[in-house]
């Protein structure tokens, strides 16, 4: 039924639009197809521009996460969009734009013109999210921390929290208006995040979410649809107040339990679009958010085990279950995960957000990258699989009951059958013939001998009545990568696992045509009946089948294949984003990384990286093309025994030679805790004089709120300092909130009177994120004057609001205390990052810096007084002998040549017996938060252009002791990560401010 509503559907719409109930929502433009003043719309099968439908395959990606610019966004769009990602989701996030409320800064990382910049110019569609609310992973959700002091519910239609982020969301509409598609690359916007509507008893969220709307549309977003992501297919602000334009979901299937990377959940085919018809049937099924990796916690595995947990296995699998489910839009989260450099992190995620993505933190690419390739490309060379709809499925559509398979059918006639193990837990292969059906009727396939295999874990998409130029595939049991007509000659690409047999019949073909096997002869091909050529064999390496010089049968093993590339050519009658087969373009087989190409005359001029110091480089091009450039030299290229230009690419991958860490002469040091001496001056910290919090949590005990955030510091590390008089109090009561995996150090005068630390969130009973103790005084460290307790706490970020229940309000610090033996405090005084609210860094930004005396003092900028480091000869790897906090500086220059992309990145290693915490600053910009109990990290990257590849750098180290017999780092490298011949443009310098800039 389902299948036929949609067939009718479709042949409805082209007489009548007026056959569909949809309703524009009020005050809106109509996105629905035939509204002709529109230049993105959509129906129920897909979204269309200028008319063309296309498969939005799209990547999330935070720019803010990689705070080096609008190059490294660059090198990271390129890649998407060669991989055949044709769009990005981007958060922004609202607390790293407004520090203070009121002042609002989009410049640097926080540029949103510049995200749009980057794309327009790389020709890659955006969808941005801003929010207000992200959720992320980041520190409260992408909220500023002053809102965690705002008495109004968040995510509500309450006056207070609608005056804070109106002017944000305002300035997002503002920014985004001039790239709206087609001029420029925006073809929605997402309102909010996984929100949920007004009900009897929670009241104002579909107001609030209304508003957002109106605030948007008010301020220019008037061409593109308005979008929601739901939290899955709950069928939320699909329409009615706060309804938006097209309705999203997110999933994740595979859970984010790195653990256990290699335990599958069964695959659920067709819950998604059913729970989606139910809601809305003429809409198109767009996921919002679709697995790409998962988040690891602190004190996780670490992400090569989510990588493994979400590898290409689970791409090839999950993805084209989407695919036989009839996505025509998924947002892989996270495509490129990034950086939690300073303080972005929210409590349950560590410095590093590289996700397990297909493109790691470091930018390199992975095996996942390739699987999503070859996926992408094959939907844009496919735009009947844009008009099929689901015809049968099940385990009776082959000859094995094992396998599960989805029939898809285009009104065209052309055929796509997804196939996986019915069981995803099953590793074993399965042997089995294929019911296709073709203009011959329905063939039952391989049906010249032998059977076809599909591995466990391996989904594959097959085809029937497929057209390539004026050819068909009659039917396939190997897969396609993409085809193109070039020359007059109808290319395409198939490929399927070596070892396993496939069997094409070509049609189509001219009366009288010859079938020539040249390449690798694992293949055979002969002519056949009624005008096709049969191809047979089992792929190993390249093999091409020409048919009569008219058409081309690429067969590759999918290990060759993974290095191909289909690249677009310029062309004046597309656009820049468009990858259907009708642009032009070039295969090229080989690179590492194949970014752009282009022809001038005879001349092909290829852009791209390799990471072999030889690589042998196969194109087919336009039969005018005679010399070939790489990055801009000319390579020697000859017509190959396959027809190929084929040339080597020859580059010197010579090592990089790094600075040795370990050389003491090359550190020097200070005290980064003179607070516990006795003449510790704290006159100009702020008091904590509140007595009363209308946040929803109360303090615990004692008469002032010394809640951080209350004073105005929202991030890092923050110092309280409690006074009272007399030496009569035995000892004192804390309870101390930082969030999962925090921590804290107490002193009483310089006395050390212990740590305490939380526990990881999925820690058995959930995991501590505070604690409280009860320490004692040695009498003897007592005065009877003045004393002083001093806290400090690391503090692992805001907490989220997932729940729209205000939970980033939850006290940050010392949440309740109580003197024991009598008396009380006098006052306490807090301190944290320099500034708070109005912290100097204006391009670093608010969250940067935390409030450790170094850090105060400006020691971790590039041309802090050596003064300042006043200890020589003191190095991390010797460490400290007490509790304590210390901090180490040292300074080496990088000469890393241009054309190479060599990522660097500094190493610890973690002896999780000591308990030490550090902070790890590059240039001034903090770049890890290193944690020995709980790790996993130990590999910080520090990405080019914020480590300044050629020229000086400053590194500053902290070391804090929670041990009261000190601590040391057992050793501390730094490492590249990658060494590839790369044509990315070279990272500039953010241009960062000094010590003078900011302390003087
Ligand atoms: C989904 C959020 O939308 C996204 O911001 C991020 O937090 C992601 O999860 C997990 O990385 S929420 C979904 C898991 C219910």
């Amino acid at each position: 039924m389902k299948s036929l509503h949609r067939l009718v559907a479709l042949c409805l719409l082209a007489f009548s639009l007026s056959a569909f109930s949809y309703t524009v929502p009020q005050g809106s433009p109509g996105f629905y197809h035939g509204n002709s003043s529109a230049a993105v719309t959509f129906d129920a099968h897909s979204l269309f521009l200028d008319n063309k439908r296309l498969y939005v395959f799209s990547g999330e990606v935070h720019p803010w996460r990689i705070p080096s610019g609008k190059a490294a966004w660059r090198d990271v769009f390129q890649k998407m969009k060669a991989a055949g990602f044709n769009s990005v989701s981007v958060y922004h996030h609202w607390g790293l734009s407004e520090g203070k409320q009121g002042s609002l800064d989009f410049n640097f990382f926080r540029s949103h013109t510049d995200v749009y910049e980057v794309a327009k110019e790389v020709g890659i569609l955006v969808v941005p999210r801003p929010g207000p609310y992200i959720n992320a992973e980041t520190t409260a959700g992408g909220f500023p921390g002053w809102l965690t002091n705002n008495p109004a519910k968040a995510r509500t239609n309450a006056t207070g929290f609608t005056q804070a982020w109106t002017p944000f969301m305002t300035s997002v509409a503002k920014f985004a208006a001039p790239f709206q598609y087609p001029d420029g690359p925006v073809i929605a916007v997402q309102s909010e995040n996984e929100f949920f509507p007004s009900s009897g008893s929670d009241t104002g969220r579909s107001e609030y979410m209304q508003a957002i709307e109106n605030t948007l549309r008010g301020n220019g977003i008037t061409k593109v649809p308005l979008t929601h992501n739901d939290a899955n297919t709950g069928g939320r602000f699909v329409k009615g107040l706060g309804g938006v334009d097209l309705y999203m979901w997110d999933s994740y299937p595979q859970g984010f339990d790195c653990a256990n990377p290699t335990s599958w959940s069964e695959v659920n085919s067709n819950y998604e679009p059913n729970a989606h018809q139910q809601y809305i049937p003429d809409e198109m099924w767009a996921s919002g958010e679709f697995q790409g990796g998962s988040f690891d916690p602190w004190g996780g595995s670490g992400y090569d085990k989510c990588f493994q947990l979400t590898n290409e296995q689970f791409a090839n699998v999950l993805y084209k279950n989407n695919y036989a489910a009839q996505t025509s839009y998924q947002n892989l989260y996270m495509t490129y995960g990034g950086t939690n450099w300073g303080n972005l992190a929210e409590p349950t995620v560590y410095t590093s957000y590289d996700y397990g993505a297909p493109i790691r933190e470091d930018r390199t690419l992975s095996p996942k990258y390739s699987e999503i390739k070859l996926q992408a490309t094959f939907l844009h060379s496919s735009p009947d699989f844009l008009i099929a709809t689901s015809s049968t499925n099940g385990t009776s559509i082959t000859t094995n009951s094992g396998i599960y398979a989805s029939v898809l059918q285009s009104p065209t006639g052309v055929g796509f059958y997804i196939l996986r193990q019915n069981s995803v837990k099953t590793l074993t292969s399965a042997q089995f013939q294929l019911r296709v059906n073709t203009s011959q009727g329905q063939l039952t396939v391989p049906q010249f001998g032998g059977s076809a295999t599909l591995d466990g874990r391996e989904s594959q998409i097959l085809v029937s009545e497929y057209p390539f130029g004026s050819h068909k595939l009659q039917y396939s049991t190997a897969e396609i990568f993409a085809w193109s007509t070039i020359g007059g000659v109808d290319n395409i690409i198939l490929y399927a696992q070596a070892g396993h047999s496939i069997e094409v019949v070509v049609s189509n073909v001219a009366a009288g045509s010859t079938a020539k096997v040249s390449g690798s002869t694992s293949i055979n091909a002969r002519t056949g009946n009624n005008n096709t050529v049969i191809i047979t064999g089992s792929p190993s390496g390249i093999s091409s089948v020409s048919i009569s010089s008219k058409a081309t049968v690429i067969v590759a093993d999918k290990h060759t294949a993974l290095s191909f590339w289909n690249i677009q050519l310029p062309s004046t009658t597309s656009t820049i984003y468009d990858k259907a087969p009708d642009v032009p373009s070039v295969f090229i087989f080989g690179p590492y990384l194949v970014r752009n190409a282009t022809i001038t005359g005879s001349r092909l001029a290829i852009n791209g990286d390799t990471n072999v110091t030889s690589t042998t480089i196969d194109i087919i091009a336009p039969p005018q093309v005679n010399s070939v450039t790489w990055n801009g030299y000319p390579i020697r290229v000859t017509k190959s025994n396959i027809g190929t230009l084929r040339g080597t690419i020859i580059t010197s991958l010579q090592p990089i030679t790094l600075p040795n860490l370990k050389d003491a002469s090359q550190w020097s040091c200070l005290d980064s805790l003179p607070e516990i001496q006795s003449n510790f001056d704290d006159s100009s910290w702020v008091t904590a004089n509140k007595t009363a919090t209308q946040r929803p949590i109360q303090p615990s005990a004692g008469k002032f709120v010394l809640y951080a955030d209350e004073y105005g510091f929202h991030q890092g590390n923050t110092i309280a300092r409690g006074h009272f008089t007399g030496n009569t109090a035995t000892g004192v009561q804390l309870n101390v909130q930082g969030g999962f995996n925090f921590g804290y150090s107490v002193w009483v005068n310089d006395q050390f009177l212990g740590s305490n630390q939380g526990t990881n969130q999925y820690s058995s009973g959930g995991g501590t994120d505070q604690t409280t103790d009860t320490w004692t005084f040695n009498q003897t460290s007592l005065n009877t004057g003045d004393n002083v307790v001093t806290v400090v706490v690391d503090t692992t970020g805001l907490e989220e609001d997932y729940s729209g229940n205000d939970q980033f309000k939850t006290p940050r610090g010392i949440r309740g205390y109580k003197l024991i033996g009598g008396g009380d405090f006098d006052h306490w005084k807090i301190q944290g990052n320099l500034g708070g609210e109005d912290f100097p860094d204006k391009v670093r930004g608010p969250l940067n810096e935390g409030g450790l005396f170094v850090e105060r003092q400006g020691g971790h900028l590039p041309g802090a007084p050596p003064t300042l480091f006043n200890q020589s000869s003191c190095t991390p790897l010797n460490g400290i002998t007490s509790a304590g906090i210390r901090a180490y500086k040292t300074s080496f220059n990088l000469d890393i040549p241009t054309n190479v992309d060599a990522p660097v990145a500094l190493q610890f290693t973690r002896t999780p017996s000591s308990s030490y915490r550090s902070v790890i600053y590059i240039n001034g910009w903090q770049f890890g938060r290193f944690n020995s109990k709980d790790g996993p990290q130990t590999v910080f990257p520090l990405p080019e252009g914020i480590l300044n590849h050629r020229g000086s750098n400053d590194l500053v180290v902290t070391l804090w002791s929670l041990d009261a017999n000190g601590a040391t780092i057992a050793d501390l490298e730094l490492v590249t990560t990658g060494i590839i011949s790369s044509s990315k443009e070279a990272v500039a310098q953010v241009q960062s401010p000094s010590f003078s800039d900011l302390r003087l």
